[in-house]
């Protein structure tokens, strides 16, 4: 029996990665000091694993940008436009992750259910090469720097290459077949510098694949294993339960690695069904590695024994359920949390430990008895008064109570027609206005105590005005805030609801070198007192044009916090759904006519098996129903999502029954445009007419052809102009020059409809 992980945080218990990496691009330190910076964080990720007592540590899950990034890079599937740059050069690399002045980026998407975002490879018709044995290189330093055998990590080439874009599908086997070679030389070299174990990723076998694909799996690792028969290859797979389990553990490979965790039960019970043969090792995921609550380590040995009944013991390896990527690196350094709380977290460092626990207990070193001391502090959070609260409990028995329908949207729209009297094609933004450094230092300012509540208030109150001003300037039809007062627009909230805590250094990388601190929903939610009604109302004072108020919808928050465990998560999300309501009814209660509820994770949180995506789009649809439709018939709801394919949710999304929604799309306007060609939409609709993501300022034309394109399979008085996301990463200059061509091309539009009429 071996312990063993996945895959460790990349970004270090300071931040130091993105740190680097951005002084990197800022100019302030040499490609040298990057190297150099770099090796010494992998070798202390490593070290650090070493001391917990985790027998296979993972290499070439680190990067100095993204794992699927490195592996389109190793094998040289560089796209055209940035072909005259020098291959493997670092340069090529964060040209591909960034883009340059004259390529952009590779797209980036979201890392299966999770909320990592990959770069998406393009394989054109490239016909790869090894550009470098990358992993040989990591195993190598470990070796002789630490002197530690370590355990190579990659992504396999099926995932890899249906994770990939830019290639005829048809051709899939002719790529395939062009990789598995190349696949081949990098086990060769690692077996020959002494590799044992290589963990290769597969996580596309969680989702639903046809039989084609298996037969893939077959052709792949037949050919590795005729190639490499000593070589100890443990075929991994995380996120969810395996659908093709008989098939896949037949496979030649020395191990498979399930996630017991994420698998609602499924991965055990196909044990039970088919059992699991007694020539591998079972590279058992039994910690979560996606959460951050201590296990039950009882349960989870109890869970150990339950499993001796299809595998002996000593064929188990223990480890997290995933790469522990998406945790934040310790709870060491939580100086605020509630200490009942911070008790009963366990961050990727703490989650090792319980792997280690977990090893010695298969080995005998442990018995249940010594998990009691353990085990108790998360059983008193469970126990926490906290986790029931009278009231948010009451109100969920209720649930039937609080209304979830409006009056017919065709009756409602004449009120809102009346009430604001917009030209048609109105201009509005998303929300956000940019976050300077002059703000984010404020904020520091402020909640290190140097500025009062006061002062803060004060400035805040400052940058809402001038923002106003501009504008209206501008001449924008409805006008927002600006958000100055919010870091994140989950973070604000989960910082004012009961039952959610923030952390001080919770990071987790989202993409890049970006990174996210997501709230810990430890209790039950509910409303305290109004968060958004001052800075809103606020703002409508010093304008006769109307203001929207901006919130965060429930199922948002859900999908981009860490959420308690002990109670089912659309419960949770429920309760997100009633606070958010109260806030809803808060700001009418104070004049605010148009309220924008966002959820642009609410595609992002479908599930990855077709079978339960019903019950999560109806959930979300009820949550953001109840947080919306209490409001009388002449408020206007908006809503705001970001995009992602919207053909498979559109229902939902008409399910809403918001007054009108806007989408972000300029990235892939055809697309998105053409999926409204299929679907009859009835409702108001805004879909973005320029990406706020680049710099630079678009043309008159350019926005002309994105109305132009929308208003083909749009009705004009359906449609509203506005930017395709929040401003919040433009600098003010960038935001207000885009800004005046948007407004200027959408008065063109109306002039024209105008004239046609
Ligand atoms: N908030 C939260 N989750 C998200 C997003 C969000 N997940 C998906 C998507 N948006 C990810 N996008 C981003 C965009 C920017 C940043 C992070 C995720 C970002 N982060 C700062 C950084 O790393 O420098 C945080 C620094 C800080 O606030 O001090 O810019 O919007 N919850
Ligand atoms: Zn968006």
């Amino acid at each position: 029996v071996f312990s063993s992980n996945l895959g460790y945080p990349r970004i270090g218990e300071r931040r130091e990665w993105k740190k680097t990496l951005e002084s990197f691009w800022n100019g302030a330190i040499s490609e040298t000091e990057l190297y150099d910076t770099m090796k010494r964080l992998r070798l202390r990720h490593v070290q650090k694993q070493m001391k917990k007592g985790i027998d296979l540590i993972p290499v070439g899950d680190f990067s100095l940008y993204d794992h699927m990034l490195d592996m389109a890079f190793m094998f040289g599937y560089i796209p055209s436009r940035f072909q005259h740059m020098s291959r493997g050069s670092l340069e090529t690399y964060f040209a591909m992750a960034r883009g340059a002045k004259h390529q952009s980026a590779l797209e980036m998407t979201k890392w299966f259910n999770t909320n990592y975002h990959y770069i998406v490879p393009e394989l054109e018709n490239t016909t790869p090469i090894l550009v470098e044995n990358r992993l040989l290189h990591l195993y190598e330093e470990a070796k002789q720097e630490l002197n530690i055998d370590t355990k190579p990590v990659m992504l396999g080439p099926i995932t890899f290459l249906l994770l990939s874009k830019k290639y005829d599908h048809n051709d899939f086997k002719t790529h395939l077949s062009s990789l598995i070679p190349i696949y081949i030389q990098v086990l060769k070299e690692l077996y020959e510098a002494g590799v044992s174990w290589v963990q290769i990723d597969e996580p596309i076998l969680v989702q639903d694949i046809d039989e084609t694909i298996i037969r893939f799996f077959h052709d792949v690792y037949d050919a590795f294993h005729a190639a490499l028969p000593s070589l100890h290859i443990i075929l991994q797979t995380y996120y969810e339960s395996i659908s093709h389990y008989k098939e896949i553990v037949s496979l030649p490979v020395a191990g498979i690695g399930l996630d017991f965790v994420h698998d609602e039960g499924i991965n055990v019970s196909h044990m039970r069904k088919w059992g699991f043969p007694d020539d591998k090792v079972l590279a058992a995921g039994i910690i979560d590695g996606r959460n951050v609550w201590k296990s039950s380590l009882e349960a989870k040995a109890n869970f150990i024994d339950h499993l001796a009944h299809y595998i002996d013991v000593d064929r188990l390896i223990i480890q997290p359920s995933c790469s522990l990527l998406h945790v934040p690196v310790t709870v060491q350094h939580e100086q605020s949390l509630p200490p009942l709380l911070k008790e009963a977290l366990a961050f990727a460092d703490e989650k090792l430990d319980e792997v280690y626990e977990l090893t010695q207990y298969v080995k005998g070193d442990r018995t249940i008895d010594d998990f009691r001391h353990y085990d108790r502090h998360y059983q008193s959070f469970v126990m926490s008064s906290s986790r029931n609260v009278q009231s948010v409990q009451e109100a969920l028995a209720n649930i039937e109570t609080y209304p979830t329908k409006r009056i017919d949207y065709s009756k409602r729209k004449h009120d809102h027609k009346k009430r604001w009297n917009l030209p048609v094609l109105p201009t509005t933004t998303i929300g956000s206005f940019p976050q300077t450094k002059e703000i984010r230092q404020a904020r520091l300012k402020w909640k290190k105590g140097e500025w009062t509540e006061e002062h803060y208030q004060s400035f805040i109150r400052k940058e809402i005005k001038n923002w106003i001003h501009i504008q209206e300037k501008l001449d924008i039809d409805v006008l927002v805030h600006g958000e100055f007062e919010r870091t994140d627009m989950v973070e604000f909230f989960g910082e004012k609801l009961t039952g959610i805590a923030c952390t001080t250094n919770g990071w987790v990388q989202s993409y890049g070198s970006r990174c996210v601190r997501p709230p810990i929903i430890f209790g039950d939610v509910a409303f305290n007192k109004p968060m958004t009604v001052d800075e809103t109302a606020y703002a409508q004072t010093l304008t006769h044009k109307p203001v929207k108020g901006m919130l965060t919808g429930p199922v948002t928050i859900l999908n981009w916090s860490f959420v308690r465990n002990d109670i089912d998560r659309f419960h949770v999300l429920r309760q997100l759904a009633l606070a958010i309501r109260e806030e809803v009814l808060a700001l009418e209660k104070n004049g605010i006519g148009m309220i924008q509820v966002d959820e642009p994770a609410l595609r992002e949180g479908l599930p990855l098996k077709r079978s339960k995506r019903t019950r999560y789009l109806e959930a979300a649809v009820e949550a953001f129903r109840l947080a919306t439709c209490s409001v009388q018939p002449e408020t206007q709801i908006h809503t705001h999502m970001c995009y992602s394919q919207f053909e498979d949710i559109i229902e939902a999304i008409d399910a809403l029954d918001a007054d009108v929604i806007s989408i972000e799309s300029s990235r892939s306007h055809g697309e998105l445009v053409h999926s409204f060609e299929i679907y009859r939409y009835e409702r108001e609709i805004g879909l973005g007419v320029y990406d706020i993501h680049s710099p630079r300022i678009p043309t008159i034309e350019e926005v002309g052809e994105n109305i132009e394109r929308a208003l083909q399979v749009l009705d004009h008085h359906q449609f509203w102009v506005n930017p395709d996301c929040g401003l919040k990463t433009r600098n003010a200059e960038e935001a207000i020059a885009a800004l005046k061509v948007m407004v200027e091309a959408a008065k063109i539009y109306r002039q024209k409809l105008v004239t046609k009429t």
